[in-house]
């Protein structure tokens, strides 16, 4: 009997309508000995309960707030409605403790994406609130089983509860942000995933941790992983790099992985980030007859989503972004709030990172771009450390990289820029509305690097 890795997400009823609780619950995290860690989770479970919808449905899923804080809930990579992109501060006021939302929209791509909240996203995703909504395609490919990898990197005490003191901690929010020292994988400690030999299995692989770049290390020979979509966006199929699966924090992959051991064996996955080899999860091959007499050796390609194919540059509206701060980063003062502060005075109101010389959410957007035109994003990265940069309601490409041309890249919604690297994004500003674009480690955001764009 295969065992699921955790239980299945709520039925939506006839009318497609979800109900989403943020509140209070257990986990035990540390188990020998066992300890129990108190979080925040949606339905009461960690990850939140997987949320399965056809690709262009409507459906609306209720927030029920039963936190003692407001929150609000943002759906990753979606290309959604303005209104429905949970924002708070932006797009919608924050809930209160108590109060409720109405998200109701349609995804128009399928793939894999995640919810989480954006409101103190770094203390309410650290807490555990995080979850999976799978948009299916109208023909999904043809694997025996879709499983989550959701990997988190939780910062706990010895006695089990979440570190709260580190929480709004400078010293986090200048250099990495807050990495954790405890890894779970769809909240587990090292989960034995139970698979049958011979089986072809889908792997959903989200990082929701804050801050840390994961890498996984999936075994070739065992599992002979292959890349079939980045953030959602299908890719020709293509190994996965000899040092690991790389994923910065909001980033996804979808993998096809094949069980080539025997009966019996088992497949550790290691993760691969640091100069240790952790193992993450490993798959347990259970003790039974292969699921087919040979592994499947078709490759599997996802359809295509409706993105444009092309991405016109030549009328490309240039935005451009200087990144600046930061531990080692030098940066002398910034614009905060309308009045231009030194160093300390910023440190004091817990601002280090500043976009264009300003720090924080700022009144004016990054930009304004017409609807239907090119907009090139051209990221300098002037600080010491790495940046997941996210944004909101669009997928993009990276076109250049440290002045070099980069053809064939995927779409994605986030994308990693390297230290003092230049990274030129493009994409269609085709979703009208107010967009944000931050970084999604959520220290570096909390901590100044955030703005916006209008599509108008
Ligand atoms: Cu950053």
């Amino acid at each position: 009997m295969l065992a699921p890795t955790w239980s299945p997400g709520p039925v939506a009823d006839e009318k497609r309508r979800f109900v989403l609780a943020a509140e209070r619950a257990s986990l035990v995290l540390l188990e020998k000995p066992a300890r129990v860690t108190p979080v925040w989770a949606y339905g009461g479970s960690v990850p939140g309960p997987e949320l399965r919808v056809r690709r262009g449905e409507a459906f609306t899923v209720r927030l029920e707030n039963r936190l003692s804080q407001p929150t609000s809930v943002h759906w990753h990579g979606i290309r959604i409605d303005n209104a429905m992109d949970g924002v708070a501060g932006l797009t919608q006021d924050a809930v209160p403790p108590g109060g409720t939302f109405d998200y109701s929209f349609s995804a128009p791509d399928a793939g894999t994406f995640w919810y989480h909240p954006h409101f103190r996203s770094w203390e309410q995703l650290a807490r555990g609130l995080y979850g999976l909504l799978i948009v299916e395609e109208d023909e999904p490919p043809a694997v025996d089983r879709d499983v989550a990898w959701i990997a988190d990197d939780w910062r706990l005490e010895v006695t089990g509860l979440i570190d709260e003191r580190s929480f709004g901690s400078m010293r986090d929010a200048s250099h990495q942000g807050r990495l954790g020292n405890w890894l779970t994988v769809n909240g587990l400690t090292e989960p034995q995933i139970p698979v049958r030999a011979g089986e072809r299995i889908r792997l959903r692989c989200v990082n929701v941790a804050n801050a840390r770049v994961m890498a996984f290390d999936f075994d070739r020979q065992k599992l002979r992983p292959s890349i079939v979509a980045v953030d959602g966006q299908p890719v020709a199929p293509r190994e996965p790099d000899r040092r690991g699966l790389e994923l910065a924090p909001g980033q996804r992959t979808d993998l096809i992985v094949d069980v080539l051991e025997a009966p019996g064996g088992r497949i550790p996955v290691y993760e691969v980030s640091t100069r240790e080899r952790i193992e993450s999860a490993a798959f347990k091959v259970e003790d039974a007859p292969p699921l087919r007499s040979r592994p499947l050796t078709e490759s599997v390609s996802l359809p295509a989503n409706p993105l444009a194919r092309d991405l016109p540059l030549e009328d490309a509206q240039a935005i451009p972004m200087l990144m600046e701060g930061g531990a080692m980063g030098g940066l002398g003062e910034a614009s905060y709030k309308g009045k231009m502060l030194d160093i300390r005075s910023l440190v004091a109101e817990g601002k280090v990172w500043s976009f264009n010389g300003i720090v924080g959410m700022p009144d004016q957007p990054l930009a304004t771009v017409s609807r239907g035109r090119t907009a090139v994003i051209d990221m300098i990265n002037r600080t010491a450390w790495p940046h997941a940069m996210h944004l909101h309601g669009h997928h993009f490409r990276v076109v250049e990289r440290d002045g070099k041309a980069v053809t064939d890249a995927p779409w994605r919604d986030t994308v990693l820029v390297a230290r003092q690297e230049k990274v030129r994004i493009a994409f269609i500003a085709d979703n009208p509305g107010k967009w944000l674009f931050h970084c999604h480690m959520l220290e570096h955001q909390a901590a100044g690097m955030v703005t916006w764009i209008v599509v108008a």
